[in-house]
């Protein structure tokens, strides 16, 4: 987890319906001083708490990244502002907070690499757009090969990446030694490194502050955000949808926006949608702070490791998927241990480290490891769904398409390779050989 992550978000900053939809309030280095000093300061709640309406024009299911988004850009993009943002819990309280908050594009279809590189495009200007510090950080993303089957794979990225114009090429082991001098580069090691493929746009980010970010962005503009609403059914009638049921009662509505994760597959078959995702855990893991000395984010798949380190010093980690499904996010000792013996033989000088907490979150693995994205053949039911380990890199491009997917009713092009009829007729985006370790 990036900036200073220490683990899913507490769910501050929260509302209490005070402030009206508008301008979210601006912060000079002054105020905050001012905030920081004065006796029992009220900051101002970052979003409101309004009371759920009746009905909506739109009810997004899901207040991660995803859903948060798509809410923001259909306010901000197409003026559409009756919606409702649900979630079961907090804001950012899945995948969203659980995450390793990597950036990149460098994926192996041409529809991958298009779509994640919107995404680092908006993410670049995503603290202009909101407002709000997002603590981007371009810092480059090595993936390396341990073997030769891993480095035809980089430079068939390569090619793929550089077509479509994004920065990617396989450098070789003094260039990596030079990028990251505390990797064993030595040959003598169970898995030498032979190569790896170097994506300098990549990065991380501050996953928590991205949600907080569009949640107020999508308040000052008149959404509406329920927290602890649970969504119970959704209704349909003549294949359309016209309702939604929650713990906290009914909403009608006529459209509705499934950007779940975990559950993604439980929420479609409420509306009679049934998708091909299997879902599994996925764990990370923090160290305590230590000095800066990690400045690009290194990736093994052979040894099922990723870290960064955060602003504050902190080495994140993640690894592959746990090999079994299930709904639990109970961390494993195994998992540490699986995870300490890999980081050591990439940086034995970590050997004295000291992890200080672990945690886990939901993927929904599609079988082509590529999301499910737009229409459904239920009349106002969409799905943004099916993320894999790959969904915060990719909130903001989700929110914007499909937004524009229900404002206009079309699929925009640059998910149209994504849409949820492709198992069927075999049209799939194979990304297997580009989603890194998640698997
Ligand atoms: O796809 O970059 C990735 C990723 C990082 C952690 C899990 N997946």
């Amino acid at each position: 987890m990036a900036g200073g992550n220490n683990g899913p978000s507490n769910g501050h900053p929260s509302t209490n319906g005070h402030r009206k939809p508008g301008k979210p309030p601006r912060y000079s280095a002054f105020s905050l001083l001012k905030h920081g000093l004065a006796p029992r300061a009220e900051w101002p709640r970052a979003w409101r708490s309004p009371a759920l309406q009746p009905s909506y024009d739109v009810v997004i299911i899901g207040g991660g990244v995803h859903g948060l988004a798509t809410a923001y850009y259909l306010a901000a993009n197409h003026g559409i502002t009756n919606v409702a943002v649900l979630d079961k819990g907090y804001l950012g309280g899945g995948g969203s907070g659980r995450n390793t908050a990597i950036l990149r594009s460098n994926y192996l279809t041409p529809e991958g690499v298009r779509f994640y590189d919107r995404s680092m495009r908006l993410y670049e200007h995503l603290a202009a757009d909101l407002n709000f510090n997002v603590m981007f950080s371009r810092r480059g993303h090595l993936t390396l090969a341990h073997n030769d089957s891993s480095l035809r794979t980089m430079r068939w990225r390569a090619e793929v990446n550089k077509l479509q114009g994004v920065d990617s090429e396989v450098i070789g082991p003094e260039e990596i030694a030079k990028l990251v001098p505390y990797l064993d580069t030595s040959t003598s090691t169970r898995y030498p490194i032979l190569g790896a493929l170097y994506h300098p746009p990549g990065g991380i980010i501050r996953h928590d502050a991205v949600v907080w970010g569009y949640a107020r962005g999508a308040d000052s503009l008149g959404v509406h955000l329920h927290q602890n609403t649970e969504v119970t059914g959704i209704d349909v009638a003549e294949d359309r949808v016209i309702g939604v049921r929650t713990n906290r009662g009914r909403i009608a509505t006529r459209n509705v926006v499934n950007c779940t994760a975990g559950w993604s597959s439980v929420i479609s078959d409420m509306a009679g949608v049934e998708l091909p995702v299997q879902t599994s855990p996925l764990q990370a893991a923090v160290t305590e702070p230590v000095r800066p000395f990690l400045d690009t984010v290194v990736v093994s798949g052979t040894l099922h490791v990723y870290v960064s380190q955060t602003d504050r010093g902190e080495l994140v980690f993640g690894a592959s998927v746990d090999p079994f499904t299930s709904y639990s996010m109970r961390g494993s000792l195994e998992f540490v241990e699986g995870l300490a013996g890999h980081v050591l033989e990439l940086m034995p000088a970590l050997s004295k480290m000291r992890l200080l907490r672990q945690w886990a979150g939901l993927c929904d693995m599609t079988p082509d490891y590529s999301p499910i994205m737009g229409a459904t053949p239920v009349d106002g039911f969409y799905v943004d769904v099916g993320w894999g380990t790959y969904g915060f890199k990719a909130g903001p491009v989700s929110g914007e398409a499909m937004a524009e997917c229900v404002a206009t009713q079309r699929t925009p092009e640059i998910i149209a390779a994504f849409h949820p009829g492709r198992f069927e007729t075999g049209q799939l985006v194979g990304e297997k050989g580009a989603a890194a370790v998640g698997h």
